[in-house]
Formats: structure tokens, sequence, C-alpha cells
């Protein structure tokens, strides 16, 4: 080990969001290391830095929409209502990067473009798009798993005379819809939330709909100080909850059946989990079966489409925006979506029955017309996952590239780490926990830094896992995976909403708590320091 070259620093981070900004506080505030941080943004925030669209706000509720580690910041951290907005969030990271002076260790407005693994001194050479490389020992990556946007390349996009933009790049001084004619491609999370918000602005609201989505109340309401300082109070007991539930967040998960129950006590619960509010909730803390149990699939469906034909008005918009396949994608709320088509000012398009022909210089042609348009706000979602890993060309031994590894669907052991690219640390990577975000990344970078830890501390060079162990996990992920809908929800959970891109099992399915659980129990079992296989009971 001692022969190896001097590297430039012990560790590079990319990404300024929750991950980024938690391993630069780990590695260098905690382990004392020399870090050095990017991310292509101007300032810290990651998703909440892109995402400034109207209307954007947590799914996750207020309390749990955060980093659990350090108590004084729980304790000063202050929010309006029972969920966050992008400028609270924004804020609240901002809050982390002063606090622990993280700032100092970012280099803003630079992407990093290509990392190879040089194999004769066991260190990254990381290269920007300033034309610079550095290199580093290790390389911790929160590039996001909903970062990379996908535009669909709609015939004649380019021709647009009025404005266009994505949700994720959403100007940062704002757009003045007042007046306009606008059109909103998508009704995913996103979509929903961006049309609740401008339709009493705009002139005209044109909505393009693929597929109609289930989406539940919010349950949005101003918490009191009172409320707030309990919640504070019982934040240990909270943050226990959450991490050894699956989904962690906030509730207890159902343990009854909805097959098991009369029609009579399914009504009751699913009125009451409606009339609460939350996607998750409605989903996971009414019964334990929604997402694996057809039959308790479709009568969570079924609640939720009487309730847009009761709440629609138009007969024939209320048919459109009614889903009829499955509940079975990442599950949204909303504050008044369905609500919202009783109106005057909007109106539904489903591209399913008249698709998409082109964009015009004035608007968008379907097969029944043209919509004309000054403002076109796609909020068609994200190349989620391994889209900004296969941005990067990554290369690990042997000049082995990333998108050749995962030419068959991206991989991650443990969601962190592949074979043949040591000490390559993915927070949020492929086949990792599928939850409330923040007690996930908050797990993995804890880990990566106990790991780094225990390699700098045994003077270890690398670190990687065995094939064999990468190809249990993967195949302990398809066997869960198949126990649930999810993987016939067609979402970007499984790479569906992406033309062209392999349908994979890109997540851990069996919870944050057995997640956790996994991990303090195998030790570093599958995994190789030095090219010897770490010696575990
Ligand atoms: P991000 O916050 O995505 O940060 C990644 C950063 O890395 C970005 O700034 C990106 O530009 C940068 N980057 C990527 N590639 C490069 C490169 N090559 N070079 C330099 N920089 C790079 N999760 C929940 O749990 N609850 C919610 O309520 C919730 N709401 C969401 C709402 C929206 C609209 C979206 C888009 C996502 C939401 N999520 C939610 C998911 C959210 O992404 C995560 O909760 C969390 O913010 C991810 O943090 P992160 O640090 O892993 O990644
Ligand atoms: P989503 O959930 O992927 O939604 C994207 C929406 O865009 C969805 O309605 C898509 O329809 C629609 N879409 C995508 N491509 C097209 C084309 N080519 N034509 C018409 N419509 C299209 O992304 P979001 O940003 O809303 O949410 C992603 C996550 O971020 C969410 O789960 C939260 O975690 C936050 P489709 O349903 O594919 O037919």
């Amino acid at each position: 080990n001692s022969v190896e070259k001097e590297v430039d620093f012990d560790a590079v981070v990319v990404g300024a969001g929750f991950g980024g900004l938690y391993s630069v506080h780990k590695l260098r505030n905690e382990l004392g290391l020399n870090v050095h941080a990017y991310d292509n943004g101007s300032d810290v925030g990651g998703t909440w830095y892109w995402n400034r669209y109207p209307g954007a706000l947590s799914d996750t509720e207020s309390f749990l929409y955060r980093l659990s580690f350090d108590k004084e910041l729980l304790e000063e951290d202050d929010w309006k209502d029972n969920y966050l907005t992008q400028p609270e969030i924004l804020s609240y990271l901002n809050r982390v990067a002063d606090k622990f002076d993280l700032r100092r260790s970012y280099q803003f407005d630079t992407k990093v473009t290509v990392t190879h693994f040089n194999e004769e001194n066991n260190y990254w050479e990381v290269t920007t798009d300033k034309g610079e490389t550095v290199t580093a020992k290790f390389l911790v990556t929160g590039l996001g798993l909903l970062s990379a946007t996908n535009v669909p390349n709609f015939k004649g996009r380019e021709t647009f005379k009025g404005e266009q933009y994505h949700t994720a790049r959403w100007p940062r001084e704002g757009v003045d819809l007042k007046g306009k004619r606008v059109g909103v491609i998508g009704t995913g999370s996103t979509g929903v939330q961006v049309i609740i918000s401008i339709a009493p602005e705009v002139d005209h609201l044109t909505v393009f709909q693929r597929t109609p989505q289930y989406s539940v109340p919010i349950g949005l309401k101003e918490q009191s100080d009172a409320e707030k300082a309990e919640i504070k109070a019982n934040y240990e007991e909270i943050w226990k909850q959450a991490k050894s539930s699956a989904v962690a967040f906030g509730f207890e998960e159902s343990r009854v059946s909805a097959v098991e129950v009369s029609k009579e006590e399914q009504e009751r619960v699913f009125e009451e989990a409606w009339n609460t509010g939350g996607g998750f909730r409605f989903m996971f803390g009414t019964f334990n079966d929604i997402a694996t149990n057809l039959e308790a699939n479709e009568a969570a469906a079924n609640f939720i489409r009487k309730k847009v034909q009761e709440i629609v008005k138009n007969p024939e918009t209320a048919r459109k925006l009614t889903p009829t396949g499955l509940y079975a994608k990442r599950p949204l709320c909303d504050n008044g979506y369905y609500n919202t088509y009783n109106r005057d000012n909007d109106s539904l398009v489903s591209v399913k029955e008249n698709p998409i022909v082109e964009i015009t210089p004035t608007g968008v042609r379907t097969t029944d017309g043209e919509y004309e348009l000054d403002v076109l706000i796609y909020a068609t979602g994200f190349d989620a996952v391994d889209g900004n890993y296969t941005k990067i060309d990554i290369r690990g031994r042997d000049g082995i590239t990333m998108s050749e590894k995962w030419a068959d669907g991206p991989t991650g052991y443990l969601g962190m780490m592949n074979t043949n690219f040591p000490n390559l640390f993915m927070i949020l990577g492929p086949n990792g926990p599928f939850t409330n975000l923040p007690p996930s990344i908050e797990t993995q970078v804890e880990w990566i830094s106990d790991t780094v830890k225990y390699m700098v501390e045994n003077d270890i060079s690398t670190i990687e896992p065995k094939q064999e162990a990468e190809d249990e996990w993967i195949t302990t992920c398809q066997t869960i995976s198949d126990q649930t809908l999810f993987s016939k929800g067609e979402s970007w959970i499984f790479g569906a909403n992406i033309p062209g891109k392999k349908n994979t099992v890109m997540f851990y399915l069996g919870g944050l708590g057995n997640y956790r659980k996994t991990l303090e129990e195998s030790g570093y079992k599958g995994f190789i320091f030095d090219g010897v296989l770490a010696n575990v009971e």
C-alpha cells in the first residue's frame, strides 16, 4: 500500500443534495479526511435546487423529510404545514450546509464527465467539464435517483415559438404564467402538483394526459406549535420507528389483509385513509396486501375510481381521468387534483386516445387537432436511478465501463457498490431501498463512512463486492419484487417510463428495516478487501 502514488484528495463526493451534503459532513468533519465535492448546480439542494416549479411539495410529511443525525438541527428547525414546500426544503438544506460549513468543499457549476479507476495506484481519476482532473482514493456519488430529466423527443419540439420548460429545470427567476395559454404534458406526481398550482392563475390550461393516475388527498394542514413541540419531544422514538419500518413514512404499516375483511370494513378503512391523507399511508397503512394481492389492489383502486366519478362533474372528463389498471406505481397524493377539472379554464386531452403528432410553432398537435399555447410545460419525469450514471464515462478495472456492466440493467450490491468498481460508493444506487428517502440516504452514508473509516484504520486500499454476492443480492431484489404488483405497474420504478430502457428490478422492496438489518448483520460478508474475501463468520 505504501508504494501508491499520492492522491489529490482522500475522497471526491459528487452531488449536493441530502446524500452528497451528509457525505461531506461525515467524511470531512467527522473522519477528518481531505474531501472535494462537485455539483453541476450553482448551489446546494440537489432535487430541491432544480425542482422550482409552482406547487412543488414533498409527499413525505414535514417532520420526516429531513436528516436525523443532528439533534440540535431537528430541535431548531421549523415548518408551516404537514408537508414541505420546495422553498422550505431548499432553505433547510442551505441551513444544513451552513451549520456544517459544507459549501467550502464544493465546486459548483461543475459536472463530472469522466471517472476512471487507476488500478496501478488504486485511485479514481475524476475529470470535469471544466477540463480538470483530480485523483481520490474514494469516490462517493450522490447523483440523485430522480434527477436526469426525461424530455420526450416529440417531432418539432425545437420549432415551438413560445416558452417551454421541464419542471425539474424551472428557471430560478420563475415564470410569469398569468393570463397565458399553458399546456402541461404529464400527470405523474409532478404534473399533478403543477396543474393544481397554476390552474387558478393561467388564462387556459390544457393537460395532456397519457395514463390516468390514482391519487388520494394529501391532507394538507397547518401544524400548530404544540403539535410540532410534541413531534420534537418524541423524535427519538419517531426515527426509531421509521428506520425499522418498511417505507419509513412515519406511520405503522398495516398488518391486516384487505381480502380477509368485509367490503364494509374495506370501505371504512379506505374512507378514513382518504380523509387523513397521504399516498403511502393509503397504500401501506390501510391493509398489508394492496401492493401484493390483485384482489386487494382492485378494492383500493376501485375506491379511488369511485371518488374520481363523484368529484369530477363533467362525465367525459371524469371518464378520461378514471384510472383503469393496477394501483401499483409510486402512490400519488394531491391537494385537490381531480377537483381542478371542475374549473372552466382547463381541459383534459387524453393522448392515449389522441396521441401527440408533433409540437408546432404555436402549440401541440394531436390526432384530434391543434392546441394553441404560449407556454408548454414538460412534467414528463426522469430517467430514474441510473440516468445520471450512464451520462458519465465511468470505468472500473480493466477499463470496463459502467454502461457495459449494466448492459442488462443497472445493479448495485446493497444498492451501493459494484464488482470491478472498487471504492466507488453510490448513494441511492440501483437495488437500494424504496422508501421515504432521507432515512435511507442516511443509512447508506453512515455505512459508507464507517467502511471508509475501517479501511483507513486498517490500511486497506480497495473494497468491492464479490460477483456472487452481487448476483445473490439482485436475486433477492428480484424475488421480493416478484411478490409485488409494482413490476406490472409500468413506471419509473422499473425503468418502464423511458422508451427503449430495459425493464429491470431497480429497487430492494424489502423495506428499510430489513435493509438496515441486512447491513448490520452481514458485516462485510461478500466484500473483497485488497483482493481478499472479507473474513466474516
Ligand atoms: P439529488 O437531490 O437528486 O442530488 C443530486 C445532485 O447531483 C443534483 O444536484 C445533480 O445535479 C448532481 N449531479 C448529478 N450528476 C452529476 C455530475 N455528473 N456532476 C456533478 N453533479 C451531478 N423523496 C422522498 O423521500 N419524499 C418526497 O416527498 C420526495 N419528493 C420529491 C419531489 C420531486 C419533485 C422529486 C423530483 C423528487 C422527490 N423525492 C422525494 C426524491 C428526492 O430526489 C430524494 O428525496 C432526495 O432529494 C435525493 O437526494 P440525493 O442527494 O440522493 O440526490
Ligand atoms: P413520472 O411519475 O414518471 O410521470 C411522468 C408523466 O409524464 C406521466 O404522466 C407520463 O405518462 C408522462 N409522459 C412521459 N412521457 C410521455 C410522452 N412521451 N407522452 C405523453 N406523456 C408522457 O414523473 P414525475 O416527475 O411526475 O414523478 C417522478 C417522481 O418524482 C415521483 O414518483 C416522486 O417521487 C417525485 P405515463 O404514466 O408514462 O403514461
